[in-house]
């Protein structure tokens, strides 16, 4: 932290000013505050100020998400003000961040993830019913491909659009036209958003698997700049980061960005953590899928004091146990290569083509 970035109060004693960076859209500000708001909470002597900006993800509003092909479509312009010390912290949706994130930088706290399953939104002509009873043909908004994928496969009598913009231009699209009849979100944006009362049907895995990281929150910062490092640590949740390493490090071993049709569901169970992940071809017609589980319970009681700076998928988290961790990533990685000897680099390659010339 900068020396400058201290000041006087009114009654002459020193008090930090924390710089958070967030984006311009309402979620991503709620999200912000919510992390502000326990920042606070735990150190209430500390001053934190809120610098909002716009990303390329929030200009580009007529392109499918899937086709834009930049990474850090999310991220960029907010980890340049870190990189400039112009904010301290960045909160982010934990899977917009790719598996791994550009050097200097680091996930130090992923937050308690709340309801990760997506979510219908249906057009009010449609209230009351299911995508199962929707009618022949009807249109379903998303530019996931990971969830046009599942869905096309479990509700063929569906077609599926894409569908751009921030969650209100999403719901205004759906509200004021008739182009769809219903969309699919997140249920921990919504819920966010304040919208909970507009999800008429929660998706089951059987139905359609998250995406990795969905509906935890992260915040990133400067590798290097300890102190908050030491700070923002008390916000992550050991259930949370173990179940994210895993994911996350499966995706990293499949290569897959935020725009491939991967899929994962994960528990915490008995201190067992177990992974299923899937991958499919554009329809949903091919697809591989697999469970495999691994102990977080650390064998070696010694080394749960282990203070390693060691990033796991651009994780880090000290006071949680390295080996249990190191677990956590090679179960992703296994599970990943499993997937892979049952051919998923010719799913993913073919769907990423086909995607490509959409
Ligand atoms: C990523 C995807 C989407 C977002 C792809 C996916 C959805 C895109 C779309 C990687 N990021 O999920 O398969 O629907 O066209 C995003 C949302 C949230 C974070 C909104 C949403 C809020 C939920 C959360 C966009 N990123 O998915 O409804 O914090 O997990």
């Amino acid at each position: 932290m900068a020396v400058e970035a201290n000041s006087l109060d009114g009654n002459g004693k020193v008090c930090r000013i924390i710089r958070i960076g967030t984006r311009k859209s309402q979620l991503a500000r709620i999200q912000t505050d919510s992390v502000a708001d326990k920042l606070k909470e735990l150190y209430p002597d500390v001053h934190l100020e809120i610098v909002a900006m716009s990303t390329t993800g929030d200009k580009i509003l007529d392109t499918a998400l899937s086709k834009i092909g930049e990474k850090s479509l999310f991220t960029k312009e907010l980890e340049n003000a870190l990189e400039m010390n112009e904010v301290d912290l960045v909160v982010h949706s934990l899977k917009d961040l790719p598996t791994a994130l550009p050097p200097g930088f680091t996930i130090g706290a992923v937050l308690k993830r709340e309801n990760p399953n997506d979510a219908v939104v249906l057009h009010q002509k449609h209230v009351g019913r299911t995508l199962d009873t929707l009618p022949e043909n009807s249109v379903i908004g998303t530019s996931s491909l990971r969830r046009a994928a599942q869905l096309k496969k479990r509700f063929p009598h569906l077609e599926f659009k894409d569908i751009r913009g921030n969650l209100n231009t999403r719901l205004k699209k759906l509200d004021e036209k008739e182009d769809f009849a219903a969309i699919i979100l997140a249920a921990a944006g919504l819920r966010r958003m304040g919208w909970e009362n507009r999800i008429s049907q929660t998706l089951e895995p059987g139905d359609c698997m998250y995406a990795v990281g969905q509906g935890a929150l992260a915040v990133e910062v400067r590798a290097k700049d300890t102190d908050i490092l030491e700070m923002v640590s008390v916000l992550h949740d050991p259930d949370t980061v173990l179940r994210c390493i895993a994911e996350r490090a499966f995706l990293k071993r499949l290569e897959g960005g935020c725009s491939v049709p991967v899929a994962v569901h994960t528990e915490v169970k008995d201190s067992q953590l177990y992974l299923t992940g899937a991958v499919y071809s554009l329809d949903g017609s091919d697809s591989l899928k697999d469970t495999m589980q691994t102990s977080i319970t650390a064998a070696d009681k010694s080394l749960e004091e282990v203070d390693e700076r060691v990033q796991r998928v651009g994780v880090t988290a000290t006071k949680i146990s390295g080996e249990v961790k190191a677990r956590a990533e090679r179960l992703g990685v296994d599970l990943a290569d499993l997937l892979l000897s049952k051919g998923a680099k010719e799913i993913l390659m073919v769907a990423r083509q086909l995607n490509d010339t959409r």
